[in-house]
């Protein structure tokens, strides 16, 4: 993999919003929105299908939130990990635009009380959208702030009464090479493929992601549907899902499968265990350039108070 983020953009800068002009384009939004809730007599913003593209309705959650700076759309949206589209960082900005992200189906299977192939609008109609900053760290040592916009996974997942069978869910990522060229290169095994713990899955901080900066997933950030489970290294975070699957036994995730010695299951970001041939002590944020200074990981990144006691009794250093 590569560890340089010396990618060109080709994003023109008018689309480009600074963080200040959309953070305060965003306070006057949220007025607006909790303005029209209040008229309409409801306490919060009414749930609908998000839209395909443009922008998104919201609600801010602050408690889930950091305080740190987020990184630009444009860092967000240029320099990405999607092998589906080329190893490359700036392959994914260049060639998923094309991907089709209408009509989109989930399948729900395993165990649990209902499954079935569900169409994009009806996985989403019931959740109303939340905006959570997040910190987001990737195995390769970089790191971002993003304001990622979803809702929790374990609301959807209750919807489907996952049974007792049910220890493990299992995602999957779209497959079809003509849309997905890399697909056509047997870099990875496709499709990819993720997978949690039934307590991480239903954790609140656990994420279905359908937007960032208040406007509908890029392509390449994973539309129309991604994971985000912010306390794991960024594989975890798989894109493009089309399946859910509870399962009893613990999935055989892409990566894991890949490189067992490097990657395991968990990905729990941790400071104190290295990656076999680097370091993860310390991270660099995006944005800084290549001479930003490297700052420290935190367990968990950061998020332990919420999460550390998923996995109490374990010993993290061999379920990495
Ligand atoms: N389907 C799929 N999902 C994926 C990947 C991928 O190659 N294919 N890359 C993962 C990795 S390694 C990271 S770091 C994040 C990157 O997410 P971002 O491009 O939105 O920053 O997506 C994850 N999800
Ligand atoms: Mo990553």
């Amino acid at each position: 993999m590569r560890k340089t983020d010396t990618g060109q953009t080709d994003i023109h800068p008018s689309e480009i919003t600074p963080a200040e002009v959309y953070f305060s384009r965003r306070a006057l939004m949220a007025g607006a929105l909790g303005l029209a809730a209040a008229q309409a007599g409801g306490l919060r913003p009414a749930s609908a299908t998000p839209p395909a593209s443009g922008l998104l309705p919201f609600t801010f959650d602050r408690r889930d939130s950091v305080a740190e700076a987020p990184n630009t759309f444009e860092d967000i949206s240029t320099y990405n990990n999607y092998y589906e589209f080329g190893t490359d960082k700036s392959d994914p900005a260049k060639y998923a635009g094309g991907l089709r992200t209408r009509p989109w189906n989930v399948t729900i299977g395993g165990a649990a009380e209902i499954t079935g192939t569900v169409p994009l609008e009806d996985i989403l109609k019931p959740h109303p959208l939340q905006e959570r900053i997040y910190r987001f760290r990737c195995v390769e040592a970089w790191s971002m702030v993003v304001p990622w916009v979803g809702f929790p996974l374990g609301d959807l997942l209750r919807r489907f009464k996952p049974t007792a069978n049910a220890k493990y869910v299992e995602f999957k990522t779209l497959y079809d090479p003509a849309q997905m060229p890399g697909q056509k290169v047997p870099v990875l095994s496709w499709p990819y493929v993720e997978g949690l713990r039934m307590d991480e899955a239903m954790h609140p901080l656990t994420l279905l992601v359908v937007g960032l900066y208040g406007k509908v997933l890029p392509n390449q950030n994973g539309a129309p549907l991604r994971l985000i489970v912010p306390w794991k290294y960024g594989f975890k975070s798989i894109k493009a899902i089309v399946g859910i699957r509870f399962t009893e036994t613990q999935p055989a995730t892409t990566w894991a499968g890949a490189a067992p010695n490097e990657y395991g299951f968990y990905a729990n970001v941790n400071p104190a265990v290295d990656h076999p041939r680097w370091s993860q002590a310390t991270e660099r944020r995006l944005g800084g350039g290549l001479f930003a200074p490297r700052i420290p990981t935190l367990p968990f990144n950061g998020y332990g108070p919420q999460v550390a006691a998923l996995y109490r009794g374990m010993d993290l250093r061999k379920y990495f």
